[in-house]
C-alpha cells in the first residue's frame, strides 16, 4: 500500500554534511520526495514533534539536540514507505544499529543518530500535518 512518511535529517547530519549521503538512500531505494524543506526549530516545534517523549528523562538533551541547528523535514512516498523507512534507518542507537543501516554506517550515538522516521500510519499523519500543514 503507498504510504507517506515523515523524516527528519537531524542537526548532526546537517553538521556533518551527510544530507546528500542520507537522502541518496532513501532516492536509491526508490521512495518518492513530496516535500523538503530545511529549517531551524523551536522549542516548541520540538515539543509538539516528540510529544509522546516530553516528560522522558532524555528528553531534555534530546530538545537541545534537534534545535541546535538547521535540520532537514521532508516526506516521502513510496510502497509501505514508514517501514521501509524505520529499516533503512536502523535501530535507534547508532551503537547497536546493523550496518547498511543510516545509523549503522554513520552514527555511534543513542541521541545524535542523524534521522528520524514515523512509526505507524497514525504518526505518519499527525507528523506530516504539522511539519507540512499546506500538504
Ligand atoms: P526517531 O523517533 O527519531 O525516528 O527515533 P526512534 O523512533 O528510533 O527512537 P525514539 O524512541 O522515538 O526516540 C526518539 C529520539 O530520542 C533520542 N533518544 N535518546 N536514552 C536516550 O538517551 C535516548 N533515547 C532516544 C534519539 O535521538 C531518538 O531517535
Ligand atoms: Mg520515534
Amino acid at each position: 500500500m503507498t504510504q507517506r512518511t515523515l523524516v527528519l535529517i537531524k542537526p548532526d547530519a546537517v553538521r556533518r554534511g551527510l544530507v546528500g549521503n542520507v537522502l541518496g538512500r532513501f532516492e536509491s531505494k526508490g521512495l518518492t520526495v513530496v516535500a523538503l524543506e530545511q529549517r531551524l526549530i523551536d522549542g516548541e516545534q520540538a515539543d509538539r514533534h516528540y510529544a509522546e517523549h516530553v516528560e522522558r528523562d532524555f528528553y531534555p538533551p534530546l530538545r537541545a539536540f534537534v534545535t541546535s541547528g538547521p535540520l532537514v523535514a521532508l516526506v516521502l512516498e513510496g510502497d509501505e514507505a514508514i517501514e521501509v523507512v524505520r529499516a533503512i534507518n536502523g535501530a535507534t542507537d547508532g551503537r547497536k544499529a546493523a550496518p547498511g543501516t543510516i545509523r549503522g554506517d554513520l552514527s555511534v550515538s543513542n541521541r545524535e543518530n542523524l534521522v528520524h522516521g514515523s512509526d505507524s500510519p497514525e504518526s505518519a499523519a499527525r507528523e506530516i500535518a504539522l511539519w507540512f500543514p499546506d500538504l
